[in-house]
């Protein structure tokens, strides 16, 4: 039987990939203090609090300046497609931005469930 599949999106350097190490257990996606660092999705078997799904790690829409985007865009498209649910990873210590609002408009008009993660909660 096919696995529920979940995506992470949301803008640049907010933790999508910190939590995919998190939630699979390991180090396969790289993180860094800097926007664009995830350019291609990756995908990971994970077994959480007693459910499997598969959890697609996945670059930061609206990059800005980086002649990557358009790729890390369409791969982000994909994710999106693939997912039944999406988790939209937004950074609680800057708080909303435009882009997180871009984000949430372009999930809104894929009509898959989202549910928002308020990331980066252990330092205020
Ligand atoms: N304090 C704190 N920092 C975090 C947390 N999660 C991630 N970070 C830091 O935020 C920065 C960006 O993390 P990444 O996981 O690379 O962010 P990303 O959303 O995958 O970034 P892109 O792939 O560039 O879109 C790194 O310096 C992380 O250490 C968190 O829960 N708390
Ligand atoms: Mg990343």
């Amino acid at each position: 039987m096919r696995k529920p599949v979940v995506a992470l999106v949301g803008r640049p350097n907010v933790g999508k990939s910190t939590l995919f190490n998190r939630l699979s257990g390991g180090r396969s996606a790289i993180v860094a203090d800097r926007p664009g660092v995830t350019r291609d999705r990756i995908y990971r078997d994970v077994e959480w609090d007693g459910h499997t799904f598969t959890l697609i790690d996945t670059g930061g829409l609206f990059l800005q300046d980086a002649d990557f985007r358009e790729h890390i865009e369409e791969q982000v498209t994909t994710a999106i497609q693939e997912a039944d649910v999406i988790v939209l990873v937004v950074d609680a210590q800057v708080g909303p931005t435009t882009k997180d609002l871009q984000v949430a408009q372009v999930l809104l008009k894929s009509n898959k469930n989202t549910v928002i993660a308020a990331n980066k909660v252990d330092e205020f």
